[in-house]
């Protein structure tokens, strides 16, 4: 981790323009400028002189020759007063591409330039109107794929998170300070520190980073989703789970083994979590070029996917081996496996088939019985409970930090345990403080940051 401390001064002071607005057509287009020209480039485009922060104003968008390049709606917000803390201009417009490509073009004419991706983010860190967490969070909430991945990265950019870990640090720091006191009077370091005060407070924040750890950990998956693989031989009846699970005809099915060739993705909301579900090309040897390529490529999503249902259709158990016997399932480890015997309703006369070792279920797509229980089964396997509440959205970056923190911790209680070694203590304490303070942002080398918000649409 690089902990060289940013001076959060923008490196230039120039003036950005982007299009904010979503690519395509659409009832309205801005175009967001922001930094100290921003003013002057409204008054001139819209022939204005009087444009008073934080109202409407209606105009036409005048180009350089004063050709109408499109009428609408100018908005001043005067800085620090706004989302990046410089003064930004919204410059709103009908929603078409080529007009908000003209008017780009118009305000890079006047001075500004073209923004980079996350670029109006950076600058709102750069100039404290928000911490990295809540940065991230806006990107998560644009990216949000069901309300409760939304409300995660809300509760995110409200700085709930942020205030969890600094919560965190504020503990650290103070036991850290409590034992570099001890240090300082080393007569009393032994009885400072084996009084089991600093053990108590070490335990304390043992607990508070677990809890964090799991909101930060849910949000996680709230953010990215649980990615299941649909895998079995021809005609197991993948095709049909798809479609039963996404009550809708997303996947062609017919009585035809290897009807499906391409890989087909969907994305569901069980409960909140987002669950992304891949039907594959069922699993044999053929001679069409075709087919061999759609089974290449349902071995390539077995292997990316958070979890496999494997189908068996019921009165073919003995597939099961044999598909067990195919090199990218044989990897699979035991816990990212399920199989799901098919077409229950044709067998009625169900069958001991547990002895696999393997967690198995027992469904009819077609009749819609245990369809339920394979939904629930999905969200306990993702480790998801949709009556957590207080969920943060977070991102790998924090989860690594907080696990950081976590082990420094940890191999700080051990050297009080075992050593009462108090300058280890505090060493592994910093080392906790710092990954902590990596996650809002107050020590970060530049390319940290660089690496977070090229991730960023442009406009944001
Ligand atoms: N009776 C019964 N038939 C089913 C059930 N599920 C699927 N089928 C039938 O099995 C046949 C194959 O189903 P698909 O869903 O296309 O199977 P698939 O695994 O996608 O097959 P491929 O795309 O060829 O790999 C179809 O005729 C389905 O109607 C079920 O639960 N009960
Ligand atoms: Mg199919």
């Amino acid at each position: 981790m690089n902990n060289g401390t940013t001076d959060k001064q923008p490196k230039t002071i120039d003036t950005i323009a982007a299009i904010a607005t979503p690519p395509g057509k659409g009832g309205v287009g801005i175009v967001r400028i922001s930094g100290p020209l921003s003013l002057e480039i409204a008054q001139i485009i819209t022939k204005k002189d009087k444009i008073q922060s934080r109202y409407a104003h209606f105009s036409h968008f005048l180009s350089k020759n004063s050709e109408i390049i499109d009428s609408g709606i100018t908005l001043f917000f005067q800085g620090p007063n706004s989302f990046t803390g410089e003064d930004v201009v919204e410059l709103q417009g009908h929603g078409g591409p080529v007009i908000l490509q003209m008017l780009l073009s118009r305000t890079i004419g006047l001075g500004a330039r073209q923004a980079r991706p996350g670029e109006f983010s950076e600058r709102a860190f750069l100039n404290n109107k928000l911490d990295l967490a809540q940065a991230e969070a806006i990107a998560d909430l644009i990216e949000s794929s069901s309300v409760a991945a939304a409300k995660s990265a809300m509760r995110s950019l409200q700085g709930e998170f942020s205030q969890a870990v600094n919560h965190l640090l504020v503990e650290l720091i103070s036991i850290r300070m409590y034992v570099e006191s001890a240090i300082d009077f080393p007569e009393e370091e032994i009885d400072f520190l084996g009084d089991g005060v600093v053990l108590k407070k070490l335990e304390n924040v043992q607990d508070g980073i677990t809890n964090v750890q799991k909101a930060a950990g849910t949000g996680q998956l709230l953010q990215n989703g649980f990615r299941i693989a649909l895998a079995g031989k021809p005609n197991a009846g993948k095709s049909t789970l798809l479609n039963a699970l996404s009550g809708d005809e997303v996947a062609i099915v017919t009585d035809i083994e290897g009807t499906t060739r391409d890989s087909i993705t969907t994305t569901l909301d069980f409960d909140g979590l987002p669950v992304h579900i891949t039907d594959t090309a069922g699993l044999r040897e053929s001679d069409s070029t075709v087919e061999k390529i759609g089974v290449e490529r349902a071995k390539k999503v077995i292997q990316e996917s958070d979890h496999v249902l494997l189908l068996v259709d019921i009165k073919k158990s003995d597939d099961l081996q044999d598909l067990l016997n195919i090199e990218q399932l044989k990897n699979v480890p035991d816990e990212k496996l399920t199989v799901v015997y098919t077409k229950q309703d044709t067998d009625k006369s169900f069958l001991n088939l547990h002895d696999e070792g393997i967690r198995s279920l027992l469904i009819s797509a077609k009749a819609g019985i245990g369809i339920e229980q394979l939904k629930q089964k999905i969200e306990k396997l993702a480790g998801y409970r949709s009556e957590d509440t207080n969920v943060f959205s977070a991102r790998a970056r924090h989860l690594e930090a907080i696990q950081e923190s976590a082990d420094a911790v940890a191999r700080g209680k051990q050297q009080l345990l075992d050593n009462q070694a108090g300058e280890l203590l505090a060493f592994e304490l910093l080392t906790a403080q710092n990954a902590l303070n990596s996650i809002t942002g107050e020590f970060n080398a530049d390319d940290l940051l660089g690496e977070i918000f090229s991730s960023f649409c442009i406009g944001k």
